[in-house]
């Protein structure tokens, strides 16, 4: 296969835009589409590919977005119908495509549907969501906790039974079940690909096809048909990119999804590895458990479960997650050092990889000492819950400061103007203070900063074939501190070599090897020194090359 044969989304690199927290262009203080369009050429100069762009339909914005109220309008805080089309145009004009977010798994309590629905037991939305008599004692239908807080099922007096709201009850579920609300949905679809984006990426579309009777909710029994359902409908035969997003997916079941003759998605954003840092019983609010054997084992499973089929989504934040160089790396000495060390172990897998906004410059958590400052519905879902329960403020702060959802949604750091030039106005979430050192302008002035190594690595991971297609086998599975492996193809192999500890390590020389070894891409300012063995500063991370 030469580059030209393999489909645009296996070369290209994507970046992830939370558009609350990117740019606002009118001084309201919440970020907006003509905000995104105006930074467009940032996004070209990185060389991003395409941009998946967190929800922008019209929303009560309980969830900042991920509660719809209009599938087919947009918000009217981000913008008209009229602003979205130029910005597909202009990013089209820089050769990037604009993925939207797609969040059917459930809509806003203010889509017309769920009025409806409320309404009345016998109009044809009413069974556009589940609807549950009380339980024996009068009830709800069981004791199904939400993910924000709360019951899961809540009581509408009107039509005297209680719905499911999975993440809470601004949330309802949408019934799957229902013919005539999934041909609505592919509609939609459709209606937007047709304005000319690049595809979707797929909210919790694990959930679809739950049977909330048995309480199986995620990859329930109806999942793949109706995906694959969706596929004929509304995605088969176009020249797009389709990205599932699944906390509940393994590498066991990763090809059920994406394996060539499922006809169902291209890929999947999975969540092994980082909850498998995230504590049992107090969850992403407790003690992280990190460790990096466990890290590596879990997305090396994934690469070999997608070896010859299938094709990798490579991350390492997202809008939920809390930021790479605080949560892996280190915020403080070798921040600069440390994020491009996460950014070449991580992207030169075998995958697509999907950069955060912030991250090309290593914006680092927040740290909030007040409880107020805090906007996430999650969080402070999770704080009621948690406070009554008995868990003090400081320690809730801890966790949330740590590893709670805001740390992504601060706003974008553009320059040391006031508010880091994300507005003029007053914004929606406070800017982190650390803007003064940590921004774009600066950054980008930086020879050796880190959007400059990005930009590198993204240039190098299009005109490489090895790095696209090359067999990955990881090195070192069991070494506490490096994260290494190779990628091999025809008579080249690259070594992928990652200090990720803040502790010197030294390397007796990888098979393989040769003391002519050549430095492709390294985060220091000199090439590797390959002797008998090879030393490692911390963060340190390179790529050799050998031809054989
Ligand atoms: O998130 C799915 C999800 O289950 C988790 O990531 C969850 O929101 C949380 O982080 C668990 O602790 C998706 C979206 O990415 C998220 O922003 C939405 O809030 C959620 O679905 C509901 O649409
Ligand atoms: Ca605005």
């Amino acid at each position: 296969m030469t580059h030209s044969d393999a489909p645009w989304w296996k070369t290209a690199t994507g970046y992830q835009i939370y558009p609350r927290s990117f740019c606002d262009s009118n001084g309201d203080g919440i970020g907006d589409i003509p905000g995104i369009t105006s930074r467009l050429d940032h996004l070209r100069d990185l060389g991003i590919g395409f941009v998946w762009l967190s929800p922008v339909y019209r929303s009560p914005m309980r969830d900042n977005g991920y509660d719809i109220s209009d599938y087919c309008d947009i918000a009217p805080e981000f913008g008209t119908l009229a602003d979205f089309d130029d910005m597909v145009a202009q990013a089209r004009a820089r050769g990037i495509r604009i993925v939207m977010d797609l969040v059917v798994n459930h809509c806003s309590s203010e889509h017309p549907w769920f009025q409806a629905a409320c309404a009345s037991s016998q109009c044809d939305e009413h069974d556009y969501f589940y609807w549950r008599e009380a339980g024996p004692d009068g009830g709800p239908p069981d004791d199904q906790r939400s993910c924000f807080g709360g019951p899961a099922w809540i009581w509408v007096e009107s039509v005297g039974k209680y719905y499911f709201g999975f993440f809470g009850p601004q949330q309802p579920d949408l019934n799957w079940q229902n013919p005539a609300l999934r041909q609505k949905i592919y509609q939609m679809m459709n209606w937007w690909l047709d304005r000319g984006i690049g595809g979707f990426r797929m909210d919790v579309i694990e959930l679809i096809g739950k049977d909330v009777d048995a309480r199986h909710y995620y990859e329930g029994p109806d999942m793949h048909r109706f995906i694959q359902e969706m596929h004929r409908k509304a995605l088969a035969g176009r020249d797009i990119m389709t990205v599932g997003e699944s906390g509940a997916v393994t590498a066991r079941t990763a090809l059920d999804y994406c394996g060539r003759d499922r006809a169902e998605l291209n890929m999947m954003h999975q969540f092994n590895h980082i909850h498998a840092a995230w504590d049992p019983e107090k969850g992403r609010f407790g003690p992280s458990h990190f460790d990096l054997v466990t890290h590596k084992r879990i997305l090396a499973d994934w690469q070999d479960a997608l070896a010859d089929d299938g094709w990798n989504a490579l991350f390492l934040s997202n809008h939920d997650l809390p930021r790479p160089v605080s949560q892996y790396g280190d915020e403080g000495r070798y921040r600069k050092r440390s994020a491009k060390m996460l950014a070449l172990v991580t992207y030169l897998m075998k995958g697509t990889p999907f950069l955060f906004q912030g991250e090309e410059i290593g914006m680092t958590n927040v740290a909030y000492g007040r409880i107020e400052q805090f906007r996430d519905i999650e969080t402070l879902g999770q704080y009621r819950d948690q406070s009554a329960a008995g868990v003090s403020d400081a320690d809730f702060i801890a966790g949330a400061n740590t590893n709670g959802r805001d740390n992504a949604r601060t706003p974008m750091q553009w320059n040391t103007t006031a508010q880091a030039g994300f507005t003029c106005g007053t914004p929606w979430i406070d800017v982190n203070p650390n803007y003064v050192d940590i921004n774009v302008a600066d950054d980008r002035r930086d020879f050796d900063g880190i959007f400059a190594f990005y930009k590198s690595l993204i240039s190098l991971r299009k005109s490489n074939i090895t790095l696209r297609e090359g067999a990955f086998a990881l090195l070192e599975a069991s070494h506490p501190q490096m994260f290494a492996y190779t990628r091999r193809l025809n008579g080249t192999c690259l070594y992928v070599l990652a200090n990720f500890s803040a502790a010197e390590v030294t390397l007796k020389r990888p098979k393989g090897v040769t003391t002519a070894a050549k430095t492709l891409l390294t985060n220091m300012p000199t090439p590797m020194d390959v002797s008998d063995t090879l030393t490692f500063a911390p963060y340190e991370a390179c790529v050799l090359c050998e031809r054989t």
